[in-house]
């Protein structure tokens, strides 16, 4: 019996996955999986092109099924972060939907490619492999330095999705239906393994607006994920058409989850389909940790209660001079089965991350309220930025800058903005005279950061300054700008 997925080991012929390319039984997938697993098993490692695609996804399956480790690598992860990923991963095939052109810096590897038409015989799965073995290695920025690949286990992700399903009452009879892209843990882990694991279905959406979502519960969907930003976008469509709300409105649970929803965005959802928005809360390296659940109405402001076997404390914060430390305000300290093993072939930022006695340190700041629930007030590090959810280290976009010869000084910060929560700005001072316009070196810069990191981690906004605000020991003081 696999443990990861019983419904793939027992397959029906009801729908498990639908995505803009197509759809696959419960079937037609154990058949497909089974047999690309095959051709993988035994790898140390496999990359898949992790397009929203029923072909990646299927990948993806394959690669769990066969007990081989899958490294979801974003398709328009630009030059220094693609090579960088695949050094650090070092994977033995990557597999793609088929007839893609793949950047340099992955086309070096054997390819493989999931042709999702194809119909194998299915073949017996394999035994399942230990809990603590690798499942997937998710890339995540850190504030400096390149991404660092966080190592899930399959316990672990068993462990967060079946904790979340006794929160959201998920079962087989639902129907998830969102747009995220599938190399983070919110698209993948929960948005994809997650309908899988429970014996249900994913609609992919690839894209989401309010008619595309509505349209997706009237076909079936009961259950909605996604980043604030598009809870953000998608109170605008029902404003616009407050027929697609209200169709909306006939799923069971909107969940938003990555980045803070706004109290106003969370008014405008509710006004819209009847239904409050449930928040819940994670990281890339303790998966989900606290969720609003079904059971409960949910609270603004709050991310929910600790999920099932998982601990949250409060612990002090560093006391900052001259500044009267905030009662009942905390660092908080997690542990729980959901916790990753580690970052791949980095033991001191692995050791790093945890305190003496095993807790891990979110980096975020919250208080509980009168009511038992998690209230998220911060970060404790100025240089993580959280743009459309998705989470940005400031120095990785700052090296990358001063790579560009025009560039003398740079400092990049996230401003609030009511679409992505925050957006990156990035204060330049030029090199010497800047050669054209502000604005087609402003236009150059976005793209180079675009290109060499990736489009998501590119400024929104350039501002070029004489010099940067500096301390009397020199150091950038971020907070002036
Ligand atoms: C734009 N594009 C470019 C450039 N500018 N491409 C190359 N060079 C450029 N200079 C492309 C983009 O890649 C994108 O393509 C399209 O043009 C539109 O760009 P953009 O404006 O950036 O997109 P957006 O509409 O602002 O995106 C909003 C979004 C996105 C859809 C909400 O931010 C998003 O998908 N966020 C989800 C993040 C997420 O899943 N985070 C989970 C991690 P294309 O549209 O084809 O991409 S957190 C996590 O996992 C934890 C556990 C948790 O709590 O969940
Ligand atoms: P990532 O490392 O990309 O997985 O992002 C993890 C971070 O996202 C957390 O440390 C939080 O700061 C933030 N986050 C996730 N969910 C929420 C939420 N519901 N409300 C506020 N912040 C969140």
């Amino acid at each position: 019996m696999n443990q990861l997925f019983p419904a793939l080991a027992d397959p029906t012929d009801g729908p498990a996955l639908q995505f803009p390319d197509g759809a696959l039984t419960y079937r037609e997938l154990a058949a497909l999986a089974s047999d690309l697993g095959a051709q993988v098993a035994g790898r140390s490692r496999i990359a898949v092109w992790a397009t929203p695609t029923l072909a990646a996804a299927t990948g993806i399956t394959a690669g769990l099924l066969a007990g081989v480790p899958v490294v979801p690598v974003n398709p328009k992860a630009g030059e220094r972060e693609l090579a960088h990923i695949v050094a650090n991963s070092a994977p033995e095939v990557v597999l793609t939907a088929p007839g893609l052109a793949l950047p340099a810096g992955i086309a070096g590897l054997p390819r493989l490619e999931v042709d999702v038409s194809a119909r194998p015989e299915p073949l017996p799965l394999p035994d399942e492999p230990p809990a603590d073995a690798p499942a997937l290695v998710v890339y995540t920025s850190g504030t400096t330095g390149p991404p660092k690949g966080a190592v899930l286990s399959r316990g672990a992700v068993a462990a967060d999705l079946d904790a979340l399903a006794e929160a959201w009452a998920w079962t087989g009879a639902d129907r998830l239906a969102h747009a995220l892209p599938i190399f983070h843990v919110h698209g993948l882990v929960l948005g994809t393994l997650g309908p899988l694991r429970r014996g249900g279905s994913l609609h992919h959406l690839g894209a989401i607006d309010g008619a595309t979502l509505a349209a997706a519960v009237a076909g079936g969907a009961t259950m909605v994920f996604g980043v604030p930003t598009h809870y953000h976008r998608l109170a605008a469509d029902f404003e616009a058409d407050p027929e697609a709300g209200r169709t909306v409105g006939g799923a069971r649970l909107l969940i938003s989850g990555s980045a803070a929803l706004t109290a106003v965005d969370h008014a405008r959802i509710e006004k819209a389909t009847g239904i409050a928005v449930r928040e819940r809360y994670g990281l890339t390296e303790t998966l989900i940790l606290t969720a609003a659940r079904a059971d409960e109405q949910p609270e603004v402001g709050t991310v929910g209660r600790p999920l099932a076997n998982t601990e949250v404390r409060l612990a002090p914060l560093p006391a900052v001079e001259g500044e009267q430390p905030d009662e009942g305000l905390g660092a908080v300290e997690v542990r729980g089965p959901q916790l990753f093993s580690g970052y791949l072939d980095l033991p001191e930022a692995s050791a790093a991350s945890r305190t003496d006695d095993g807790w891990f340190r979110t980096g975020d700041i919250g208080r509980w309220t009168d009511t038992g629930l998690l209230a998220l007030v911060g970060r404790q590090a100025t240089d993580l930025i959280k743009s459309g959810g998705y989470k940005i280290g400031a120095g990785e976009i700052e090296n990358a800058l001063l790579e560009h010869p025009a560039v003398a000084e740079v400092a990049v910060v996230g401003v609030p903005d009511p679409d992505l929560g925050e957006k990156i700005v990035a204060h330049v001072v030029p090199a010497g005279e800047a050669p054209g316009t502000d604005e087609t070196l402003a236009r150059e810069l976005v793209d180079h950061v675009a290109a060499l990191l990736s489009p998501h981690k590119r400024p929104r906004e350039v501002r070029f300054v004489e010099s940067l605000p500096r301390n009397a020991m020199g150091k950038v003081q971020k907070k002036l700008l």
